[in-house]
């Protein structure tokens, strides 16, 4: 039987999908959800212990049973370990996606990089110089290769500091060093909570944190600025242009292929096969009238910030859009694609296919994708998704798409400022534009889809207030309509004002997840620009909806470099006040910055224009 639950979403699409969906008898993330209820609440708060067998253990929240696990290690204790290996996680899965950018880069320098190239060599020169590598006089497959060794390199033990942290404001750099929390290098931070946290080792909750912050900021200004920067030499830096968004991008005359999960080394040379004129020819051979190629989640991102490439929808679409029966082929790398998928498209006529070595998913085909044979398997998956044509059955695309505009990399924003921005630090100093907040990270079955980025956006820019998004948040608010320029009627009257003139949407898509990186290095080119540090600035951070462990340790770098931050979902840390206290409160005199957890965006809305409007007081706007 049903229990009482909440609304599962506001998208229309997803509303309609689901239902129909429920006719096919499909289980969905949540159908799931729901027999999970209730969750476990000593894993809710955070209590649970498992990390050695003399466990597992767990600590009574109420005070009657045990206070401390087998080796003693008490509720700050416990919870700490617990959030510290959360950011590991988040920190090693982001990191660890720039690394095999920085390996197709180095292939690319030795020549063995077959289909891809530098698209941005500007930007490898850039880059390059950021890391101290010759440009003078020199090819550029010989500056890749110095570029991507010095990227090796931040992975390991030999630096002091990581080489990115320099474009962060000076006055921020004394004060990692001065907590001692400045990232050495990227995989050794994760590699230290992980030695931190086993049984016996850190166990003082204060210091655990703080190192929760250095490997946090080992991924913000380590792992995902590779990611996004190497990203941007291999496929181009993404410039504003046209899209669309929702289930409804999906073709019924057409030869459906969608793109799951992060890593766009995947996802370019899929859209590239699709665009082959003989791919074309043969999807028109088999009476379909092209190929259309769409993504979900953040490699849809990737191909929609740098190609306007279409986008289908946001984490828990996931599954829904293969509801359509119009998919002809889901083609997954890896990260938040959800092991039920295949299983969901047993349903369907989709075939399901796997790409990376390090991420496999029940039911799906394997087909491993590694620079050598990246475009020649692409041009594969593409015929065979294309053949694949035939077998569709009835198709079900209940919506109109909805256009937006992404594309807004530091360089487009800054570029459509007229090269600097001082126009835009003019507007907010004038009052016209109040702050800047940034809205992240996913959608979770526990709040209802869309509703917490799109109605948490909606009061933002009608209080003047300049958004800029990324990841699932930056789709929920594409979905809604918010991102073309004829959305500045939902704004206020300034933003509307700065915006109009511009001609760009008062809500901004930046990128992908690893792209929240761009808003840090945007947050320290204003910072540099007005001489104060990032937790001067009237902005702030929000993640209405995450689900992930990426999510924890972007939030964690967001406040270990001067942004508060919002969560939506409370992260399972409830166990211990003292940490609690810590994260919401006590940061702000270490960092300059706090967490808060605030699930309703009405409230949340309410948070950030507070916290906006005090630090414009602070800097005497
Ligand atoms: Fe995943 Fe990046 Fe979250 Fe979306 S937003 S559910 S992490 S796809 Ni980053
Ligand atoms: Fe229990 Fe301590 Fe082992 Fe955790 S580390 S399972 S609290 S004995």
């Amino acid at each position: 039987m049903k229990k009482e639950y909440i609304q599962e979403t506001i998208a229309q699409d997803s509303r309609l999908l689901l239902r129909k969906m429920e006719g096919d008898a499909v289980t969905t993330v949540w159908e799931r959800h729901r027999d999970q209820q209730p969750h476990c609440g000593f894993c809710e708060m955070g209590l649970s212990c498992r990390n050695c067998v003399m466990g597992p253990c767990r600590i009574d929240p109420f005070g009657d049973g045990p206070q401390q696990g087998v080796c003693g290690a008490d509720a700050n204790i416990i919870v700490a370990r617990n959030l510290g290996r959360m950011i590991a996680a988040g920190a090693a899965s982001h990191s660890d996606h720039g690394r095999d950018l920085v390996e197709v880069l180095a292939k690319v320098a030795e020549g063995d990089g077959s289909g891809y190239q530098i698209r941005d060599g500007a930007k490898l020169r850039r880059l390059a110089a950021e890391f101290g590598v010759d440009v003078e006089g020199r090819e550029e497959k010989q500056i890749a290769a110095d570029l991507a060794y010095g990227m090796q390199e931040e992975y390991g033990m030999r630096r002091k500091s990581l080489t990115l942290l320099a474009r962060a404001p000076e006055k921020r750099r004394r004060l990692w060093d001065k907590l001692n929390i400045t990232p050495r290098g990227i995989d050794r931070e994760t590699s230290e909570m992980m030695h931190r946290t086993h049984m016996g080792v850190d166990n003082d909750w204060q210091s655990l944190l703080l190192h929760g912050l250095r490997n946090a900021l080992s991924d913000g200004w380590g792992g995902s600025m590779i990611a996004t920067e190497v990203s941007d030499i291999l496929f181009g830096t993404p410039s504003p242009r046209p899209t669309l968004s929702n289930v409804g991008v999906l073709k019924k005359e057409q030869v459906n292929i969608i793109v799951h999960g992060h890593n766009p080394v995947v996802s370019e040379m899929v859209l590239l096969a699709c665009q082959s004129p003989e791919m074309i020819e043969r999807a028109k051979a088999r009476g379909a009238q092209g190929i259309n190629l769409a993504g979900v989640c953040c490699t849809g991102n990737e191909l929609l910030m740098r190609h306007g490439v279409a986008m289908a929808g946001n984490h828990l679409c996931t599954e829904l859009v293969l509801g359509t029966g119009a998919v002809e082929m889901m083609i997954v790398d890896y990260q938040c694609i959800m092991p039920s998928i295949a299983q969901v498209a047993t349903c369907y006529h989709t075939r399901m296919v796997s790409t990376s070595d390090k991420a496999r998913f029940p039911g799906m085909t394997h087909r491993e994708f590694h620079p050598h044979n990246a475009a020649g398997l692409a041009r594969e998956l593409v015929q065979e998704a294309v053949d694949n044509f035939a077998n569709r059955k009835a198709v079900y695309i209940p919506v109109e798409p909805v256009p937006a505009v992404g594309g807004f990399s530091v360089e487009a924003i800054v570029g459509a400022l007229g090269g600097t921005p001082e126009p835009l630090l003019d507007a907010i100093k004038a009052g016209k534009i109040r702050g800047a907040a940034g809205i992240v990270g996913c959608n979770n079955p526990k709040i209802t889809q869309d509703h917490g980025h799109v109605t948490l956006t909606r009061r933002l820019i009608e209080n003047d207030i300049l958004v800029v998004d990324t990841g699932c948040a930056a789709v929920a608010t594409a979905k809604a309509g918010f991102k073309v320029a004829e959305a500045i009627q939902y704004a206020g009257p300034g933003l509307k004002e700065v915006c109009g003139a511009l001609q760009i949407p008062p809500v901004l898509h930046m990128g992908s997840c690893v792209d929240n990186v761009r808003i840090l290095v945007l947050a320290a080119a204003l910072a540099n620009a007005l001489q104060v540090d990032i937790s001067d600035l009237p902005i702030a951070g929000a993640a209405p909806e995450w689900y992930s462990e990426k999510a924890a340790a972007i939030g964690a770098y967001f406040v270990a470099s001067g942004v508060y931050t919002v969560l939506g979902p409370m992260p399972p840390i409830t166990g211990s006040m003292d940490v609690v206290h810590l994260l919401t409160q006590g940061l702000e005199g270490v960092v300059g910055a706090t967490f808060a957890v605030e699930p309703d965006p009405e409230k949340a809305a309410v948070l950030i224009r507070e916290r906006i409007e005090a630090k414009r007081k602070a800097l005497g706007l």
